[in-house]
């Protein structure tokens, strides 16, 4: 079952300024050549401050904010398809929950578009990496995170720090050779996990290589490891990656992560690449700021998915 996504009205016509809410089409099923966008509002495996729930919501609310021209990029968004398929309804249970997300993620995903979900902690992206595999096989993957999560099941569960180390540990089609892990800082993992990434040979940028390398050259980078051999590539973005000065509304806030436009730069130069056909965006949990900064963070990072697929040449 899936409740429609509910978007603001703007607050005046300009017919020189279509806003960006005003592109948004509600669809009940997914889109070809489109954006499809779909929330799963869950945080029952969040290990630390819950909140999570409220993210899809927040997200939308806060897309009135923009325009559909980026000056920076000379990119327009006049001519993309961009559909929301509502949000997910789930089970608290985390298990029951995480089986359902994966049926309803296979349902959406589909080889010509973009499929963006929003969550939700993120553990949501293990199910959904589950069906991303099912659906296209061997696949790549890209994520943005303060912390490798590359825990185990901790109570018999999977939690919000484990997606990517059961990820890598059961999906058959992702090999950790086409995991890239980008913006671990500060005193926020341990030894183990990053000896555990090198062992495995997932490919990793520290926020300070992002600060050096330059977020285009690491977007590139992460890219090409991520896509070798392979037809799909899976972007998984958890707002923690981001400072806490731009980002307070998050389970795990970070001192010393990437800025906003860091973030936007890399997730728009991989949303722009052919072979990325989901992006998840996770762990936003707008009661936890109620300057509702962080909403606006990520709102403006799912623009930037939009942003990419709308560069893309045409196949
Ligand atoms: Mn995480």
């Amino acid at each position: 079952m899936r409740l429609p996504g509910r978007y603001p009205a703007p607050s005046y016509y300009d017919p020189n300024d279509k806003r960006l809410v005003q592109i948004v089409r509600a669809a009940r099923g997914t889109q070809r050549h489109a954006v499809n966008i779909v929330g799963i509002p869950f945080d029952g495996a969040v290990l630390g401050r819950k909140g999570a729930r409220g993210g899809p919501a927040a997200i939308r609310q806060a897309m009135l904010g923009f325009s559909n021209y980026n000056v920076e990029l000379g990119v327009g968004l006049e001519g993309v398809r961009v559909f929301d398929l509502g949000d997910l309804a789930v089970d608290n249970d985390v298990p029951k929950a995480h089986k359902q997300i994966e049926s309803e993620v296979t349902l959406d995903l589909e080889g010509s578009s973009l499929l963006t979900i929003l969550g939700g902690d993120n553990s949501i992206s293990l199910p959904s990496l589950r069906a991303f595999e099912e659906k296209f096989g061997e696949v790549g993957l890209i994520v943005l995170d303060s912390h490798f999560d590359l825990r185990g099941k901790i109570g018999g569960r999977p939690t919000s720090g484990s997606s990517y180390g059961l990820a890598v540990d059961s999906l058959e089609g992702l090999d950790p050779r086409r995991v890239v892990e980008i913006g671990s800082h500060g005193f926020l993992n341990s030894r183990k996990y990053y000896a555990k990434a090198k062992k495995l040979g997932i490919k990793t940028f520290t926020a300070k290589d992002v600060s050096e390398l330059g977020p285009a050259a690491v977007a590139k980078e992460a890219y090409q490891v991520a896509s070798k051999e392979v037809q799909a590539v899976y972007l998984s973005v958890d707002l923690d990656a981001v400072d806490i000065s731009y980002v307070s509304g998050v389970s795990a806030p970070s001192a010393g992560g990437l800025t906003s436009q860091q973030l936007f730069e890399i997730v728009y130069s991989v949303a722009r690449q052919p072979k990325v056909k989901c992006a998840d965006l996770v762990e936003l949990a707008p009661s936890l700021d109620p300057s509702e900064k962080s909403q606006r963070v990520a709102a403006a990072t799912l623009v930037y998915m939009i942003a990419g697929f709308a560069a893309r040449k045409p196949d």
